[in-house]
């Protein structure tokens, strides 16, 4: 006997009240940890409206998998109506990240071939490993400044540029320059850009922009200014691109970068191409920084598993020769300890589907068209999933068995994160070098949580100290 849709628990019936009491909480940054406070409350489905945000949520990995095998032909996530208002304010073309329907595959495919398909991996790794070299170059050099022989500091900043050094040299086949002394004003801005896109997004979520900009909302003018800011920067390295491409004549680099083949490639109009570029250049900083900050601090709690990763590298390096594409194969404990920062510090706190047709989950009837969301930070920190999960554990993802729809970091199936092979990769090779070169420790005790931005982060700087081996 399959229960309503109408008898699922939760606060879905008034949600302008839900808003009240969601803004009281100060549920904008707090929504991860209400997300598990309802599961509690709730059970393992609750059904919730605050504002004009509606949505089912689960937490179970085997939920996951009928919500997942309901995602249908043309997988669609969340409407995030302040990124397309925008686009449409402007009169910019939507990228991958927002395209839906048939525009959305035919634009993913072929990105795909250019991104995410494992024969790219080797025109990468030799990029994002000399990045990584000359970020280890660059702590080097702070380490000696500093005469103590350690350098203590929030690495966010530097961070912010080494992720966005690697996905440049990656899309654009060439260096930015971001780890030299000198700081590229517009780069900076297009870094500050981006984290203020994020953290206007989030009310956004619940009240709809259309009316915010009709109010005059700061919030909506701060939004419109970010994108702005985002979207000049990336303009202006796209043009460099475009224009070199058209004036050369001798023979090219081995391996252009990700802009220049889909140019020549010549299968996606030049605005489709400019506006997925921009998603990648953008989707390519706070990610990953933020998720390698998270390693860290990880790593320097827990110094026995920082000596076991650095055995591990150690041994990789010396049996494939110093050959980067070989040594990723042999760091398993590196890629759990990954898997493992995810888990409990994930960048995205759910994932989201509009379910293609009606499911059963729970027991509970679920119509086709709801957005059904998988509470991914819940998941991650749920007893019931995995074995004592407030402990930091890399090796948990070592036994192959036993992990099905519990490693959802970057989602699932094909609209899953586009940039994953590109973050996988630029974070095993930071690790990589920095496991080689320094011991990271950790000065006082201070706990860190999450803060919600629309993406999750630390809520209090994370101050680390970097010792040469
Ligand atoms: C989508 C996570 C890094 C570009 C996503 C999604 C997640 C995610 C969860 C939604 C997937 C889904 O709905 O199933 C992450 C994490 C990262 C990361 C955890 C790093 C630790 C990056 C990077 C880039 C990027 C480096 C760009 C180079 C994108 C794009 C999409 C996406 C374009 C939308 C794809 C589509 O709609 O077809 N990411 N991401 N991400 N991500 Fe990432
Ligand atoms: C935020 O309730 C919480 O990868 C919402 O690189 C549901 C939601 C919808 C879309 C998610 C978002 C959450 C978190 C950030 C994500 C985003 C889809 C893509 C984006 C997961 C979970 C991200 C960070 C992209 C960003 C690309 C950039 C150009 C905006």
């Amino acid at each position: 006997f399959v229960r309503s849709f109408n008898e699922i628990p939760g606060l879905w019936k008034n949600g302008v009240a839900n808003l009240y009491n969601f803004w009281k909480l100060d549920g904008f940054r707090n929504l991860h940890r209400i997300m598990v406070q309802n599961f509690n409350t709730f059970g393992p489905i609750y059904r919730e409206k605050i504002g004009y945000y509606e949505s089912v949520n689960i937490i179970n990995p085997e939920d996951a998998a009928i919500l997942f095998k309901a995602e249908g032909h043309y997988p669609r996530r969340l409407n995030v109506e302040a990124w397309t208002s925008y686009r449409d304010y402007r009169n910019r073309k939507y990228g991958v990240l927002l395209k839906n329907g048939e525009d959305w595959r035919s634009n993913r495919v072929i990105l795909n071939k250019e991104v995410i398909s494992p024969k790219v991996l080797a025109n990468f790794v030799p990029l994002l490993d000399e990045v990584g070299e000359d970020f280890v170059a660059r702590v080097h050099k702070k380490i000696a400044r500093s005469g103590q022989n350690k350098w203590s500091t929030d690495l966010s900043q530097e961070l912010f540029k080494y992720a966005l050094e690697s996905v440049s040299s990656v899309l654009y086949g060439e260096r930015l320059g971001l780890l030299l002394d000198y700081i590229d004003p517009e780069a900076q801005h297009f870094i500050d850009s981006i984290s203020l896109m994020f953290k206007t997004t989030s009310p956004m979520l619940y009240i709809p922009p259309a009316l915010l900009k009709q109010l005059g909302a700061k919030v909506w003018r701060d939004h419109v200014e970010a994108w702005d800011g985002i979207f000049n920067q990336a303009d202006r390295c796209i043009q460099n691109i475009y224009r070199r491409l058209r004036q050369e004549t001798g023979p090219s680099k081995p391996y252009p970068g990700v802009l220049a083949s889909l140019l020549l490639l010549d299968k996606l109009s030049i605005e489709d191409i400019k506006a997925s570029i921009t998603e990648l250049m953008a989707g390519g900083v706070d990610t990953t920084s933020i998720t390698l900050l998270w390693t860290l601090y990880e790593l320097a709690r827990h110094p026995n598993f920082q000596e076991e990763l650095r055995a591990e590298v150690a041994a990789a390096r010396a049996a494939s020769q110093g050959d980067m594409l070989e040594m990723l194969k042999r760091i398993p404990l590196v890629k759990g300890a990954l898997k493992e920062t995810l888990r409990l510090h994930p960048v995205a706190v759910s994932l989201q589907r509009y379910i293609a047709e009606d499911i059963i989950i729970q027991n509970y009837h679920i119509p086709a068209g709801t957005l059904v969301q998988l509470g991914l930070y819940a998941m991650g920190r749920d007893p019931k999933v995995f074995f004592r999960p407030e402990q930091y554990q890399p090796s948990r993802w070592l036994r192959t068995e036993k992990h099905y729809f519990k490693s959802l970091g970057f989602g699932f199936g094909p609209r899953q994160c586009l940039g994953r092979r590109i973050a996988e990769t630029e974070m095993q090779i930071f690790l990589i070098h920095m496991l080689e070169n320094f011991r990271v420790e950790k000065p006082r005790h201070v706990e860190v949580q999450s803060t919600f931005e629309l993406i999750l982060l630390p809520d209090k700087p994370i101050i680390l100290t970097l010792k040469p081996l």
